[in-house]
């Protein structure tokens, strides 16, 4: 008997079908962040990464042209299985010679090579406004900035954003989610806490008053608890995100590293579903704070994936990634988060939740117990190993990587 074969009948015993489970997982879209492949930094700016967020290390191989990281995000394709998005940045704007403009004046022809790369691989698009790394911040403020002229700019660049999204959307026939997230905050405890916030949302209805097609673009916010130098305030708090999504009809993101480091994402998906009708969601490996380390198959990462299908709600939930390692192998990092992932949602579909739930209902959580612990030790392996079999990836990447390394990323 073949170890697929194996794996199946042990999981058949807890009626769980595993070439289904294979089946679902091959088209649940995964948006990969673009900025693993290049230390965040873009092609718009010369200046550093700011923001309150932070790459460290310097591993050799940057991707620092379009075509390197394109070509650095086809070799990660190409070891990870499953239904990919592109996930990119503002600042990733691609300039031909003589039509470089500012951020409030970016247009769809600025990223027509992402929508060629894109479509010929025949995947969606996601975007994000770079609302960091640019001179227009203004002492760690853009939307909710005191100064008009600032949040004029950045309204601006919103805006701009919502129609490349809506291109990007109409071309390949995908929506786009579009994720605001900025960095605006205080190192230390502020005179006037209702100021910026409300400045936040003036900026915000702003941005969204231009017409758009909602059933093409879905535009989500991102909050967060603190950044690096905005320790003690962030104008995007969690209460201002979730009552700015409700009352104002779009989605709310939940970024796993923006929280308290003792609050759980995956203990807030269920409440979010309950009163919207998408949820979206930023992976990421926070290490005592939000630090971005590499997406690994941790016990987060799969009651993450454990809640979303559960809940039946693989359509509702966007799942993209977000870390940025540069001490390690871009390539490797890229694609051990992109797996990781994809592994822990494949836990959750061999999982026998139907069972689980009955046992929870009858108060039987004694067998509950017993059951969580049995469901670690089945041959998950084999069932991983099968996926990346019919999906054509190797399961040793690592020697990819390796190869990558030597003919590619060692020559730049
Ligand atoms: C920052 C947020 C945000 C960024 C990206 C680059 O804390 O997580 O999502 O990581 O937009
Ligand atoms: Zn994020």
């Amino acid at each position: 008997m073949s170890n697929y074969n194996y794996a199946k009948e042990k999981y058949a015993k807890y009626g769980v079908d595993c070439d289904k489970a294979i089946e679902v997982l091959k088209n649940v879209p995964i948006s990969m962040h673009c900025w693993q492949g290049d230390d965040v930094l873009g092609f718009d700016t010369e200046g550093a990464l700011t923001g309150g967020i932070q790459t460290t290390g310097n591993y050799p191989g940057r991707a620092t042209t379009p075509a390197e990281l394109m070509a650095d995000m086809d070799k990660v394709f190409s070891l990870v299985p499953g239904k990919k998005k592109v996930n990119l940045h503002a600042c990733y704007a691609i300039f031909e010679d003589g039509n470089r403009v500012d951020r409030d004046k970016i247009a769809p022809e600025h990223f027509k090579k992402w929508l060629d790369f894109a479509k010929e691989r025949g995947m969606g698009i996601d975007f994000n406004p770079t609302f960091f790394s640019h001179p227009m911040v203004k002492d760690n403020l853009t939307l909710s900035s005191p100064d008009e002229n600032v949040r004029k700019f950045w309204i601006e660049h919103g805006k701009r954003c919502i129609e490349i999204s809506q291109y990007f959307a109409e071309e390949t026939g995908v929506p786009c989610v579009m994720n605001i997230w900025i960095p605006d905050g205080f190192k230390d405890i502020p005179a006037d806490r209702l100021g910026p916030r409300k400045r936040f949302k003036e900026s915000l209805d702003e941005i969204l008053s231009i017409p758009f097609d909602k059933s093409k673009v879905y535009i989500t916010i991102e909050s967060k608890v603190f950044g690096i130098g905005m320790e003690s305030y962030t104008v995007g708090s969690a209460e201002f995100c979730m009552n700015y999504v409700n009352t104002n009809g779009i989605t709310p993101l939940m970024d796993n590293g923006h929280y308290h480091p003792t609050e759980v994402v995956s203990d807030k998906i269920s409440s979010m579903l309950l009163f919207n009708e998408k949820v979206a969601l930023h992976v990421t490996r926070g290490v005592r704070w939000d630090s971005d380390h590499v997406v690994l198959l941790d016990d987060e990462t799969k009651e993450i994936a454990k809640e979303i299908v559960a809940a039946d709600a693989l359509d509702r939930v966007f799942i993209a990634t977000d870390y940025f390692d540069a001490s390690i192998n871009r390539i490797s990092a890229w694609t051990t988060g992109m797996r990781s992932v994809q592994k822990a949602l494949l836990a959750a579909l061999l999982t026998p939740h139907k069972m689980m739930k009955d046992l929870q209902d009858e108060n039987n959580l004694t067998k509950l117990m017993v059951m969580n612990e049995e469901m670690k030790t089945m041959p998950f392996g084999e069932v991983w190993e099968e996926y990346l079999k019919q999906e054509n990836v190797p399961c040793d990447y690592y020697a990819e990587v390796v190869k990558y390394e030597e003919e590619v990323l060692s020559k730049r």
